[in-house]
Parts: C-alpha cells; structure tokens; sequence
C-alpha cells in the first residue's frame, strides 16, 4: 500500500466518478467482538435478511443518530450494505471503490466477495473490484467497520472485562482511551466508486521552489500500464487559477521541472490578501488518462527563531480543532465545513492544527483555497502506556504516516506534519521510538517539510523535542495547576519559554491553552467555567506571548476551536466546553477576544 498512490478522485475527459452517499441499511453486530472470528457471514447475503436494520446515513457516526443509549455507546462490529448498479460502459474500465475514511477497522465485500481490509480511521483506502462487479444486474456492498482501539492501534486504547457477575453483568466490559474526545465511529467521509483507463495515472509528486521571481515545479508521475499497451505518451501543462496555460510548452516526460516565470505563490491570507491560497493547476495526461492535479508555489523553512512561509515570517495565531458536531459525530459535512471556515475567518485565525488525526480532504481543500495554514497530525494521541511503543505499534505508526504524507504530500496549505500529541516522551522507550517516526516521516515528504510532536512534559524530562524543528507546547496553567489563579500564568509560562530555550536552540510554538468555559455563565470577579474567567486567563497568555513573539515564539494556538463531545466524565460537562465558539459555532465572550487579537495581529505582519 506504500507505494501506490491515493489521488483524491476527480472527474475529468477519461475519468467517472459516481458518490454513493446516502441511506444504507444498516445493523449492530452485538454477539462478535474485534478479536472474534464472525457469528455469521453476515457478507453472504442482504443485511436486511439477517434481521433488522435501520437506515443510517453515510457519510456520518452512527453513535448520535438514533434513541438508542447503546448504540451511542457501542463498540465491536458494525454492518453497512447497499445496492448499487454500474453503467455497462464500465465494463472495459478500472472500477475502484474508495473510501475517505471509516472509523476505526474496516472489511468490504462486493457481491459477497472481499475486496479490501484497512486499518485506521481517518485516512482514505480504495481497491479495484471489477473482477467482483456485475455489469448486467444488481451489486450489493457490504462494509462491516470495527471501532475497538488497542493498545496497538492509532490512537492506542484496551478493553477491561469485568468477570465480577456480582457486581456486573455478564460480558460488561469498559473501553479505556487515553484521548480527550468520543470514539464516534462509522463511514466517516465519502464513498466513491470512480473509472481510470486501464492504462492509467497512480500518483503525482509535485514539490515547488521559488528562484528569483520564478516557480520552480517539479514533478514526477507514475503510470501504471495495461500489459499490450502502446508506448507511452504524456503531456503534462501547467494552468494559473484563471485556466491559462503558463508552461511554454508541454513536458512530455513523466518526471520533469518546469519554471513558470513571475509566478504567483500561495500564501497565507494574512500575508498577501490578494494571493491567499493562491493554487495552479498541473494537467497531466498519460496515454489519454487526464487527472488535474492543484498546487501552490510556496516554501517553508525554520531557522533558530523563525517560521519562515516563501522567505518571510510568520507568525501562526490559530487555533486547534476536532472533527466534531451535534448529530453527525465526526461524519464529514459541508455546510459544517463552509461555517467552520466563515468562523475561522470570522476570528482572524490564520492557521489550525488537525488536532488529533487527520481531517477530511474535503477540509484540507478548503485551507489549501483560502490560504490557512496546515499543522497535520496524525492520529497519534495517547501514545502513554509503555505497551504502546512496541514493535507492532512503530511499524503500524510508521504505515499511517506513510499513509497520511501520501494524501496531503501536494498541499501547500500543510506547513508542518505532527506525528502525535502528548505522548509520554518522558519515557525511556520513547527516544527511540520517536526518532524512528520522525526520520522516517521526513523521508516520506519530498518537499522537506519540517517535522515536529506536541509535548506535554516538562523540559527536564523530555526525550523527544530533540528531534523536532519546532517545539510545540500544550500549556494548562491556571486551569490543571493552580485552577483560577490567572496570576501564576505569566510566570510559569515565562519560565518555562526560558528553560526550553536552553535546552533546544529551537523556535517554540503554543499547540494548546485553554480552559472550559460554559457559554452564558457569568461571574464578576472571574471565576472557573465562566465566560468572565475563559478571557481573563486567555489575556494573561496573550500578555505572555506577547512578550516572547519577536524574540522565538512562532505561534499561538487556543484550545478548542468550538465545544466538542468526550467521553462522559466528572470533568466534562457534556463534553469538553474550551471552545471559543459553542458545539454549535457561536462565539463565547473568548471568541470575541480573540477575533480582536487576531485581526489586530493579521494587520501588523
Ligand atoms: C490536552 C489534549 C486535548 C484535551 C485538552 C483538555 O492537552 O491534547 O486533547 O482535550 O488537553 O482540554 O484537557
């Protein structure tokens, strides 16, 4: 799977593609766990004659859609089939059938045969199925996803069976995770079924430099050919975003560097407004396979104390966010997308870190085309048990990143890849485990992005932050310490920018502050979860950073972007409540804070 590529699926003159989003049947699989084999071959036959279903949207969680308290709560196996019918035409195609993500284990049958398994949810998968298609009558799929996380899956988590029949009853069992957000699970993002030419475009590579006042794009794609297949012929262009050809002439190679003179860069919207996200096109052509391919013309480097976009640097004041919203879970969703954006903008944010996986391509297209800066994190969160840093988990973490840099490789709005959030780096097993993810990760980028991890430990302690090029920090100050004491904060926070600067001569960046803040509740003077305390502890940061921007700090980032729903517990108040915005993207009294830090700040670099 390393090797071959995942090209979001994009029509064009010798491309189809069908979506098959909507209603499918759908049914709970209460008797079989992740480690069982199956009660029953439930793939051999339509879901609906094996007992009831109920139709479940896709893309979507399942968890928050019906009444049912134990399918809100479920883990183990669950059933989706639908039936579908492919044109005739297609018959002399390739037919794939893609997912964009499906939460967490997923097997997929055609017509009860199977055709793909994929470990991980949030990252796309796709297999070719015509040899399981009929093209002369009806096709059923069948996907069955298991959302069970182990102590070597990503994010890691175990299952504890309780055998007291006393005091529980038979087959109780808790699921244990060590991350702050609910496990929805289920599709996801889109299904897709999509042609190629048999002879066809596998992957692009596009990596951009800047020379003068010129582009400097280069290119490698790599074709697959059908067996019997005349020579190849290719022909790759280059078009701006108003469609003009700006390649002299077409490349017929299929690696090669073009330069496309006074070029436009991508920037950041906050850098150069009339460039923001500014994205060319490369058309490329390989024996009649026509696939489109955008990208943006823009560097990244990181000195001692900069963050430096195409040369000059920026500053990040951002946020970090989660997949998440009422009904749909973590289902992927445009009009949450298109509002997420308005507001991101609305807040003069100008970057986001995919706290803690990575988000749809959908997403990901949106910061690319409105210039908002990317950090992308794998969905490597609570990396804390010692069980968790085995053989089987590096090689398994290796494959995401793997995974994940094959998606988002072409991105310009990606600046930084993050490998995992909080993990106990403090621990003798994580230096070398580390270090392999993170050479490894810079092998996979072309382009050289820098790399880095979120800590939570202490500088002392640490044996990670030595690999990165920036350190990331999740401060807590005041709110996990010394709860309600804003005044500690610009002090413990000093002190510690202090002492990890003498550590590592590196630029620090804040991934995380924050402190859960119940929208309308008000007490004067401030006092934890009211909006009067969420803004005065966010100002002491602010006066903090302020202190440290021009010197090594290179960025700020709120915890949380908006409300969003964990695990219950006595510390979440339905779920976690540090958002700036409400679950539903309305701005708390810190949203407006912000917005006019952001926007002051968006004016001064
Ligand atoms: C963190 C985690 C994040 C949590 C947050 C919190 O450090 O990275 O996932 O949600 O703290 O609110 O506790």
């Amino acid at each position: 799977a390393l090797c071959t590529g995942i090209l979001y699926p994009r029509d064009s003159e010798s491309r189809v593609v069908k979506d098959l989003d909507g209603m499918w049947n759908f049914r709970a699989d209460t008797s079989s766990t992740r480690n069982q084999s199956f009660v029953d071959q439930w793939w051999m036959k339509p879901l609906s004659a094996t007992g009831d279903v109920i139709p479940m949207p896709v893309p979507s969680s399942y968890n928050d859609i019906t009444n049912d308290k134990s399918l809100r709560d479920f883990v183990g196996w669950v059933w989706y089939d639908r039936d579908l019918y492919v044109s005739k035409a297609w018959q002399s195609e390739r037919v794939l059938l893609r997912f964009g993500s499906a939460h967490y284990y997923a097997m997929v049958w055609v017509n009860g045969q199977q055709v793909m398994t994929h470990d991980g949810g949030h990252l796309p998968f796709e297999g070719q199925i015509n040899s399981a298609l009929s093209f002369s009558g009806v096709n059923r799929i069948t996907v069955a996803v298991n959302n069970t996380l182990l102590p070597t899956t990503l994010p890691p988590g175990s299952l504890t069976f309780k055998t007291d029949t006393r005091k529980y009853p038979l087959g109780y069992f808790v699921q244990n995770v060590q991350m702050d957000f609910f496990n929805y699970a289920g599709i996801h993002r889109h299904v897709h079924l999509y042609t190629t030419p048999n002879t066809f475009i596998d992957d692009i590579t596009v990596v951009t430099s800047i020379r003068g006042k010129d582009g400097v794009v280069t290119y490698s794609v790599m074709e697959e050919k059908a067996s019997g297949d005349a020579p190849t012929n290719v022909e790759v262009t280059i078009e701006d975003r108003d469609g003009n050809t700006v390649s002299a002439q077409p490349s017929n190679r299929l690696q090669d560097t073009i330069v496309i003179p006074n070029a436009r860069l991508w920037w950041p919207w906050t850098m150069k407004p009339d460039d923001a996200g500014y994205l060319y096109t490369l058309k490329v052509n390989v024996s009649g396979d026509i696939y489109r391919q955008p990208f943006g013309i823009r560097t990244v480097k990181v000195t001692d104390t900069q963050f430096l976009i195409n040369g000059l640097p920026f500053y990040c004041h951002g946020v970090a966010k989660h997949e998440d919203s009422d009904i749909r879970g973590k289902g992927l969703d445009y009009p949450l997308i298109a509002r997420d954006f308005a507001m991101l903008k609305w807040l003069g944010a100008n970057c986001f870190r995919t706290s803690h996986y990575p988000y749809a391509e959908e997403i990901m297209d949106q910061a690319d085309q409105q210039g908002i800066v990317v950090i992308d994190e794998s969905p490597g969160v609570g990396i804390v048990r010692p069980e968790n840093f085995g053989p089987v988990s590096l090689a398994h973490h290796k494959a995401v990143m793997a995974e994940m840099v094959q998606r988002d490789k072409n991105r310009p709005s990606v600046c930084m890849w993050s490998v995992a959030n909080e993990p106990a780096s403090q621990l003798p097993q994580a230096e070398n485990y580390f270090k392999e993810v993170i050479s490894y990760t810079r092998t996979l980028d072309k382009s050289g992005r820098p790399v880095t991890f979120v800590a939570n430990q202490d500088y002392y302690n640490d044996l990670v932050t030595q690999f990165v090029d920036v350190i990331c920090l999740n401060r807590y100050y005041g709110w996990y310490s010394d709860a309600g004491h804003t005044e500690v904060i610009h002090l413990q926070l000093g002190e510690d920018f202090a002492n990890w600067r003498s550590k590592h001569n590196k630029p620090i960046m804040i991934t995380e502050y924050g402190a859960d803040t119940i929208a309308g509740l008000h007490q004067e003077p401030s006092f934890t979860f009211t909006e009067e305390f969420q803004t005065d502890f966010m100002s002491e940061y602010h006066k903090t950073f302020d202190k440290f921007r021009s010197q090594f700090l290179v960025g700020e980032m709120v915890w949380n972007f908006a409300d969003f729903m964990t695990v219950q517990g006595v510390t979440r108040v339905v779920g976690n409540r540090k958002g700036v915005l409400t679950r539903q993207r309305q701005p708390k009294a810190s949203g407006h804070l912000l917005r006019s830090r952001y926007l002051s700040l968006a004016n001064s670099t």
